[in-house]
């Protein structure tokens, strides 16, 4: 192993460091994957369907055919008899899970009173078509599936599309067939990669249009979303994983480098692990442990880039400014193992989800525990959130006034006409009063 992996670093308010900086700035969306995502989402505009499975065949690498772009029954069918029966258990109860977190997520409609007998409130609307990306590549992500439909199905979405990559023959993975179907999926298709963004975004004769894409991706879907806005409406910048580790001596070296380790085995090679420590020790120890459990992880390739450009050890003077950094950082995902965890809570404002104490590895939160997994990353959890059920949904605003009310608003509609040289607006309610 490199002795360049994993570095350790000092860090503090008083002085620049370079090595922090550079490992905190992140680009969310790259300029060479926006040149070509334009390229491709013209041509799927312009071309349709063709260009859709001419893109599946040069960048999915899979022999595709329009007639054979959408998951059949058969095929679901099929990935039923192959998928085992100790994943169907598991894949349900992480349904189930992620569907009681959704319901406890529904907001309510609600109303409240007008000055003058009238009433104002919010009623929530569920969107009528939503389509989920599903990456491909080298993992076969059916956890996914689940962390984004089963949220739109308790929403009240009636039309559930998902596209995900096909392999070299045309199949898209059984597994990811079942977690799809078992989370609500009206329409799967087998596809992947800026087409799959084109083809939701704008419709083509195989696949309508969808109002809103979300799910992960790689840099050029996530370049591909950027340019559809408005198009569709679309949830956040959901790219590599990442995970920051917040930790005093309390927590279990042999732990955090698992935790570290992790993430860093998603096999983009841009994925980021933080560990932040208020002891030099600590760092040592973590250290050591991740160099001799990446031994042991299967992916080795993925893990040792990640390793090698994606791993940093800090070390803070104290809980605070490491909670500072941390916050700096805006990770996808931060854990917290030290004294009393609960009590720092509160000092977090910049984390998608965060992981409280020894027993709450992230992974959980990848694939059983509620929340959905997907998440902002590239420091955009310092401005976004990750999805939820209400994502799903829109807000409609309900405004009713009586006779009353509107008498009683009357001088300020009419100043606000006055100043906005709009006495148009103004009209409307005076109208109301002329005899
Ligand atoms: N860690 C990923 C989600 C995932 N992990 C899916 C395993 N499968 C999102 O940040
Ligand atoms: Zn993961």
């Amino acid at each position: 192993m490199s002795r360049n992996f994993a570095p350790i670093v000092k860090w503090g308010t008083d002085k620049k460091y370079k090595k922090v900086d550079d490992f905190l700035l992140r680009p969310s969306v790259e300029d060479q994957a926006m040149e070509a995502a334009a390229r491709i989402l013209a041509d799927v505009k312009e071309r349709g369907d063709k260009a859709v499975i001419d893109c599946a065949r040069l960048y999915d690498g899979s022999n595709m055919s329009t007639r054979r772009i959408r998951v059949t029954e058969k095929e679901i069918a099929a990935a039923d008899q192959i998928v085992d029966d100790e994943f169907k258990a598991a894949a349900q109860e992480a349904h189930q899970r992620i569907t009681a977190f959704s319901i406890g997520g529904l907001r309510e409609d609600w109303q409240m009173d007008t000055p003058k007998g009238g009433m104002l409130g919010e009623k929530f609307v569920p969107y009528d078509r939503v389509g989920a990306y599903i990456p491909g590549g080298a993992a076969p992500l059916a956890s996914t599936a689940l962390m984004t439909l089963t949220l739109a199905k308790v929403a009240g979405v009636k039309e559930l599309v998902a596209c995900s990559p096909a392999d070299k023959d045309g199949n898209l993975n059984p597994y990811v067939i079942y977690a799809l179907n078992l989370a609500g999926a009206t329409e799967i298709y087998k596809i992947g990669g800026v087409h799959a963004i084109g083809a939701m975004a704008y419709g083509t004769k195989s696949i309508s249009k969808v109002r809103k894409i979300v799910g992960p991706g790689g840099p050029y879907v996530t370049a591909a979303k950027r340019q559809v806005y408005g198009d569709v409406a679309l949830d956040m910048v959901a790219g590599p994983s990442e995970i920051a580790v917040l930790c005093d001596t309390t927590a279990h070296p042999a732990h955090v480098a698992a935790d570290l380790l992790s993430q860093a085995e998603h096999g983009t090679g841009s994925e980021k692990a933080l560990l932040v420590t208020t002891s030099q020790k600590q760092a040592e120890a973590v250290r050591a442990e991740v160099l001799r459990q990446a031994k042991e992880l299967s992916r080795t390739e993925p893990v040792e880039q990640v390793l090698e450009n994606g791993m940093l050890l800090v070390v803070v003077k104290s809980m605070k400014e490491g909670m500072l950094l941390c916050n700096l950082f805006a990770p996808e995902h931060m854990e917290l193992i030290c004294r009393n965890p609960e009590k720092w809570v509160d000092e977090v404002h910049n984390a998608g989800a965060l992981f409280i104490g020894e027993w709450t590895p992230e992974s959980v939160g990848d694939f059983a525990a509620g929340p959905s997994h997907v998440l902002p990353t590239g420091g955009t959890a310092a401005y976004f959130s990750g999805l939820t059920v209400e994502d799903f949904r829109r807000r409609v605003s309900l405004i009713q006034f009586t006779k009353e009310d509107l008498e009683d608003t009357l001088p300020v509609v009419e100043a606000f006409g006055r100043i906005e040289t709009l006495d148009g607006h103004a009209r409307s309610a005076t109208i109301r009063f002329e005899k």
